[in-house]
């Protein structure tokens, strides 16, 4: 870890790519891991527009589960700690996957949400926009146009935004350091970013509990909690600032 606060000590521009493991001490259950969402269900039965299509009211009921879990949630040490590494370097910005909002409910305000959120739903024909549930009985709910509303999230065989993605793109190319905090690495694009920082000759570090197809790539791998590892990194950057 020291080898990566001495770089951070130096560095002017820090990319984070995050995914839900930086929730996970927030209650919010992880993707993949042993107590992860899919364990009942697998992603391709659920956060697809074909299992939409084909069951959008088990769909629906799935996102509104999560919503709850998230809703009783609160940003962790570790989001709080990233929110505060955006006064501490000149260049920086947050890529997550994660659809939750505790990086914007920690205060990050420099972020890219490449997966969408889950609080925001959309026309599932028009793609028009509810910020809000609209109060209704049926389920999912109907848009005005009369088709289902759906999560405003990016599901599985659906393209991210472009606009979102050119912006996290264009910033790992030219970051000195990457940092993929809590991420299996293996959904795609975001997976492709530490490689790409790499390429470019940026530093590249791991903070996450186990071992993922990025470890043996990335210069420096921290296996552990976020939420306990980044208070402790920001610390060593305030003292510096100090
Ligand atoms: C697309 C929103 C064009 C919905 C999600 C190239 C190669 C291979 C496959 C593909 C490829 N290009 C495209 C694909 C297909 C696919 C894909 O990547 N499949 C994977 C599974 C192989 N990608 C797509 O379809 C993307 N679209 O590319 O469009 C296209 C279209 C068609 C065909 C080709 C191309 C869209 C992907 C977006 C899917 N939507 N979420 C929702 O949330 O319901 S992805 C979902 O997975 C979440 O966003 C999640 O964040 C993301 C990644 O998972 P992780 O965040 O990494 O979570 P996970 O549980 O896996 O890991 C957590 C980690 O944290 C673990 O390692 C654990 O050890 C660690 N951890 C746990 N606790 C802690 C911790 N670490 C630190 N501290 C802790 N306390």
């Amino acid at each position: 870890m020291n080898l990566l606060i001495d770089k951070l000590k130096v560095c002017r521009s820090l990319v984070i790519l995050t995914g839900a493991g930086i929730s996970a001490e927030s209650g919010v259950p992880t993707f993949r891991g042993a107590d992860g969402l899919w364990k009942n269900y697998r992603a391709e039965d659920l956060a697809t527009p074909e299992a939409f299509a084909r069951d959008p009211k088990l769909v629906w009921e799935w996102y509104e589960w999560r919503r709850e879990i998230i809703r009783q949630a609160k940003p962790n040490p570790g989001h709080l700690a990233i929110a505060q590494f955006e006064e501490i370097f000149p260049e920086f910005l947050l890529v997550t996957q994660n659809v939750d909002g505790l990086h914007r409910l920690a205060g990050s305000k420099k972020i890219v949400e490449l997966h969408g959120n889950i609080f925001r739903n959309k026309c599932s024909k028009d793609g028009r926009i509810y910020q809000e549930t609209p109060k209704t009985d049926s389920i999912p709910p109907r848009c005005e146009c009369g088709a289902y509303l759906r999560p405003d999230v990016v599901w599985f065989g659906e393209s991210l935004s472009s606009e979102v993605l050119n912006e996290a793109f264009v910033k790992t190319q030219s970051c000195e350091v990457f940092l993929s905090i809590g991420t299996s690495a293996i959904v795609h694009p975001a997976a492709s970013l530490p490689l790409l920082a790499k390429e470019r000759g940026a530093l590249v570090g791991e903070i996450n509990l186990e071992p993922t197809p990025i470890t043996p790539l990335v210069d420096i791998s921290i296996r552990g909690k976020s939420a306990e590892i980044l208070p402790k990194i920001l610390n060593h950057l305030s003292f510096n600032l100090c």
